[in-house]
């Protein structure tokens, strides 16, 4: 069943101004797993039954107040009270009629769609394990080894409109999240700061990812394609820029996508063995740090007074990074970036950043904005404190 309200839209789209037509879309994005179908149906079956009651409802009262109008030479009854069985029956009667239509005819379609949402186990195919943090996504395949983190790839330029805004502006990553088609994916989400949610609207599935606790949900997308959505829970300045992004992929496909995220996995591994050049690490350090940090700390690493520390200049960032040992100095540089401050949005990055990334990003602050501490950090020394 599909109940549309055209002539309601229609008129509402006659009267909007031309521009604030162009995301108008007539009815929720078309389902793409069994549950969103499920949902839709639960929708489109109240808006029905709502729909229905409205137009009773409201037939009865306008035949009243039109038949029973003075000018036709209707007087008011002078009856005070009722007799009670009269009160019994127009009282019982609506109630068992919206008793069977709340209970029966919407009680168990919702019921089967609760039931359907939550049987995130049965017949599980795979699991994926998703943790948001301000403000991108981490996504992780335990059986597969593999994990990464998915940030946004609209460039500050095209926000600050300074650069041509692209089709899929504000929803689009770097490293889109890659499932097969036909299998259920068992989802558990999660979070290291605050409460997100995890939302792709043609899944049907929106769930907070709530720090401290592990919540599910689940997934079965019957259609190739590249299905977009956001951050659905107010979680600070950059909600607005933690997009989700799914990639359905056939099987074969996705077999040969896990091989090359493993490939990669190694060689980054790989990469925390050999010692990097200065030049290295700061071209590492100057991606990491315009994708991961500079939402905060801004690109010249000038900070928001009040907000977010400078770099430039910043007592932490010119200060020791490790002893001659090699070991963390306590609120040091590299104990800052990987381990964070607790309590602030500044967040311990060993989580999410691998060995050469760290190295990289630290050396550059040391010497980028002003700064001129002219060492490096080698990957080898992160990966010998985790
Ligand atoms: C979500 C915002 C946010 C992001 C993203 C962020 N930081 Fe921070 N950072 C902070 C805040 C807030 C502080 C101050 C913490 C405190 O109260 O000491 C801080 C402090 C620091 C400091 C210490 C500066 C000082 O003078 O106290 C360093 C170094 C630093 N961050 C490096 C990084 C690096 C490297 C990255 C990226 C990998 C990064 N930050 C990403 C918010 C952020
Ligand atoms: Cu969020």
């Amino acid at each position: 069943m599909s109940v549309k309200f055209p002539l309601l839209l229609a008129a509402l789209a006659a009267a909007a101004p031309h521009s604030a037509r162009a995301e108008w879309a007539w009815n929720f994005p078309a389902p793409v797993t069994p549950l969103a179908l499920d949902t839709l149906h639960v929708h489109n079956t109240f808006m029905a039954i709502a729909l229905a009651i409205f137009v009773v409802v409201f037939a009865i009262m306008l035949y009243s107040i039109f038949t029973h109008r003075k000018s036709r030479g209707m007087e008011p009854a002078t009856f005070t009270r009722p007799s009670t069985a009269a009160q019994v029956f127009w009282t019982t009667i609506p109630f068992l009629v919206f008793a069977f239509i709340d209970f029966i005819l919407m009680g168990i379609p919702a019921y089967h769609s609760v039931v359907v949402m939550e049987d995130t186990r049965s017949d599980a195919d795979m699991v994926v394990k998703v943790t948001g943090s301000q403000w991108k996504w981490q996504y992780e395949y335990p059986e597969e080894g593999i994990r990464f983190v998915s940030a946004l790839a609209t460039t500050p330029e095209q926000i600050a409109d300074r650069a041509a805004k692209g089709e899929h502006y504000l929803l689009e990553v770097d490293h889109p999240l890659v499932l097969p088609v036909g299998k259920k994916v068992r989802i558990l989400l999660t979070s290291t700061d605050v409460i997100h949610t995890w939302w792709v609207p043609q899944f049907g599935a929106k769930r907070d990812a709530i720090p401290g606790f592990i919540r599910e949900t689940w997934a079965r997308i019957e259609r190739p394609g590249t299905y977009r959505g956001q951050c659905a829970e107010l979680c600070g300045k950059g909600h607005g820029f933690m997009p989700v992004v799914v990639q359905a992929v056939a099987e074969p496909e996705y077999r040969l996508w896990v091989a090359r995220q493993k490939g990669e996995q190694a060689a980054q591994a790989a990469g925390a063995e050999r010692v990097w050049s200065r030049d290295e690490l700061m071209k590492q350090g100057e991606t990491v740090y315009g994708k991961v940090c500079a939402v905060c700390h801004q690109a010249q690493g000038q900070g928001i007074p009040g907000a977010f520390p400078a770099l430039a200049g910043s007592k932490v960032v010119n200060g020791p990074a490790l002893d001659r040992q090699g070991r963390l100095v306590k609120d040091g540089h590299l104990d800052r970036v990987m381990n964070g401050k607790p309590g602030t949005a500044m967040q311990a990055f060993k989580a999410t950043l691998s060995d050469s990334e760290i190295a990289g990003v630290v050396t550059y602050e040391r010497n980028s904005f002003g700064n001129k501490m002219g060492d490096a950090v080698q990957p080898a020394q992160v990966k010998a404190l985790r």
